[in-house]
């Protein structure tokens, strides 16, 4: 099961650094492939221990704690970690949990592609025949929603921003033709102006916090505020994993800031700071809904929804 993972990728792991290092520079990206190939990582790790039983947990955790540090916003990440740190501790298995680690790994993942292909169907059905819909960046979860709907002989055109500096619209342009699907790709100062022709906006998520707060790939408060300010609904789509189970005492979500060399070369610029945030934060106010694979949930009832999903489960693993 796990190979298929591997696949994707067309690449071969055989430690869990590799496949942070892959995180950590992006080629491994979007917040559920990141969730799916950490679970992987500690899969990974489990296959080749051959340190003392004893010791394993301990490992284990050194393990989660370096995949935990590639990316610091996508709670995705740290979701994953928690669900298989959290398996083996339930199941007893601190000193030789190897068996528990890769079942638990291969159960995340299976849960991962299952949920992302029931917030689909569910925001499938939220677009109507004729739609025009604008989306940012380069999320699976909308990517597949907008191919279900397609496939269900709706006549949508879409819209997406490229989303410097990675331009991983481009990634979904290229995905959505090739699925057949009516697409028009504009530079990102673009996006107002073409929300005129747009009837709603889905969008991602890497993180959403107990307030409602969206953390996605920088470039989209700017859509939703051009959504509002034309008067249709942004929603996101995010399985719930992509939601924050943390105490609200615990501090905002740190966004990730790259190297100015993804935006320019610093050396042409001599004197000027470059500023390059892979994130930012779309107020509650701004979104319409969050579709998840248990059903539209309210801005106003994230707390509770989060509440309900992490439910008895220790989250202070990784701090
Ligand atoms: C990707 C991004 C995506 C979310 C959701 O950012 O912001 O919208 O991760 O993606 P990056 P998915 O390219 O920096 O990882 O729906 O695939 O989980």
């Amino acid at each position: 099961m796990l190979q298929r993972v591997v696949d994707r990728y067309e690449k071969t792991y055989g430690s869990h650094r590799e496949v942070a290092c892959d995180i950590e520079s992006m080629f491994i990206r979007g917040a559920n492939d990141i969730a799916r190939m950490a679970g992987f990582g500690l899969w990974l790790f489990a296959d080749g221990y051959s340190g003392r039983d004893g010791e394993y947990f301990e490992g284990l955790l050194e393990a989660a704690r370096y995949l935990y540090r590639t990316r610091p916003t996508a709670v995705s990440l740290e979701n994953a970690l928690l669900y298989v740190l959290n398996c083996v501790d339930e199941a007893g298995d601190r000193a030789d949990g190897r068996e528990e680690t890769k079942r638990a790994a291969e159960e995340f993942y299976e849960f991962a592609v299952e949920a992302q292909k029931k917030v689909a169907a569910e925001a499938a059905s939220l677009i109507e025949d004729g739609y025009t819909v604008h989306t940012h960046c380069n999320s699976t979860a909308v990517v597949s929603a907008l191919r279900k709907a397609h496939g269900e002989g709706k006549g949508i055109t879409v819209h997406t921003t490229e989303s410097r500096p990675r331009y991983q619209g481009r990634i979904t342009a290229r995905e959505l033709s090739e699925a057949g699907i009516r697409i028009k790709m504009m530079v990102d100062s673009a996006a107002r102006l073409y929300m005129e022709e747009a009837d709603m906006v889905m969008v991602g998520a890497d993180t959403i916090t107990a307030d409602g707060t969206l953390y996605n790939k920088i470039g989209t408060w700017q859509i939703a505020l051009a959504a509002d300010d034309r008067g249709i609904p942004l929603y996101v789509l995010g399985e719930s994993f992509k939601f924050s189970g943390r105490s609200e005492g615990s501090g905002p979500v740190k966004i990730e800031n790259r190297d100015a060399e993804e935006v320019v070369d610093p050396g042409a610029f001599p004197g000027v700071e470059i500023l390059n945030p892979a994130f930012d934060r779309t107020p509650a106010r701004l979104i319409e809904g969050f579709v998840t694979e248990r059903g539209v949930i309210d801005p106003e009832n994230t707390k509770t929804f989060a509440a309900e999903v992490f439910r008895g489960m220790r989250t202070d693993h990784l701090h």
